[in-house]
């Protein structure tokens, strides 16, 4: 007889800047989700599949959980809402090297209140010592239950084997939903608008970070009129709009002589060679759009 599938879906959620994307990106083993030291860089719902065995798992990377300020920051949460609804098993990551603060003990009530169990994933061990993660785990162990306590390193890829042990182990009995090629959702303009978005944020600072979004106008391949000569043909040519929430911040991104805006699309075009293994060729504008971010047809056109 043939051994029974499992199947988990399972929800990465965290506060801001705790390291979820790039556990996903980790954990799926290709760069899925964009990743950036700004928090809040995460703006939907990512999926990413990984097969192992007889069980799939379906990760599903979410925005940090934060206080939203515009219609935008609203509709990140509603994906977290929907991922937490959706999930067999809770992944909550946090920044072990970080302070256990408002925002954790916050999550903590609202996780409580979860039927489904959550596993605490303390990631960046790289950063403390032994010692300093034991005094950690005792802090976390105070605030609620977990299922299992899961030390990670993330970026490194650092014991991430008992990590999969455990889903292994706890994966439900169920049939797989996605096909067995299938790891992501996302389509490669969408992968495409994130890592464009991802050089930004990890080029600016502050304010600007958040009022940034990526719009891709146009994507145009070989034998189209305006493909550039000078372009190989098997490359891609994006006219990418960058918006901007004042016009401070489009000054900001230009750069004295445009050096900024220069470098975020070398960057860019670097990253995206990479993604669609093929030649590409970016160009940038820079465009002022004021209150973006409480704009439901604007967050609507981005799909966000
Ligand atoms: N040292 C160290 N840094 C890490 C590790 N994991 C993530 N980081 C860094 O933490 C920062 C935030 O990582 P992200 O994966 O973007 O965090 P996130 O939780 O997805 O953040 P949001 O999308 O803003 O909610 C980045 O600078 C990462 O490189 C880790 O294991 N060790
Ligand atoms: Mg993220």
């Amino acid at each position: 007889m043939a051994e029974a599938r499992h199947f988990a879906t399972i929800a990465i959620v965290g506060i801001p800047n705790s390291g979820k994307s790039t556990l996903l990106n980790a954990l799926v083993g290709e760069k899925l989700a964009a990743v950036s030291q700004t928090p809040q860089t995460t703006r939907s719902k990512i999926l990413g599949v990984v097969n192992r065995g007889s069980s799939q798992f379906a990760f599903m990377d979410t925005p940090g959980i934060h206080q939203p300020q515009h219609a935008l920051n609203q509709r990140m949460l509603h994906h977290v809402e929907m991922a937490l609804s959706e999930a067999d098993i809770l992944l909550w990551v946090v920044d072990a090297d970080g302070f256990l603060g408002h925002g954790e003990k916050e999550l903590a009530k609202r996780l409580k209140t979860a039927t489904q169990p959550v596993y605490l994933v303390l990631n960046k061990i790289d950063l403390l010592s032994k010692g300093r993660l034991l005094t950690k785990i005792v802090e976390y162990k105070d605030l609620m239950e977990y299922r299992e306590i899961i030390p990670v390193g993330a970026k490194m890829g650092q014991n991430l084997e008992p990590l999969w042990a455990i889903l292994e182990r706890d994966a439900p009995e169920g049939e797989w939903v996605h096909d067995a090629e299938t790891f992501t959702d996302q389509t490669e303009r969408a992968m495409a608008t994130e890592f464009i978005r991802e050089k930004v944020l990890r080029k600016t600072r502050e304010e600007v970070p958040h009022g940034v979004a990526v719009v891709i106008r146009r994507w145009i391949e070989t034998g189209h009129d305006d493909f550039p000569e000078d372009l190989a043909e098997d490359g891609a040519y994006l006219e990418v709009e960058i918006i901007v929430d004042r016009d401070n911040h489009r000054k900001i991104l230009l750069g004295s002589g445009g050096a900024m805006i220069k470098d975020i699309r070398q960057s860019a075009q670097r990253e995206l060679k990479k993604l669609l293994q093929r030649p590409v060729r970016l160009d940038l504008h820079i465009k002022v759009e004021e209150g973006w971010r409480d704009r439901p047809d604007k967050l609507d056109q981005m799909n966000l």
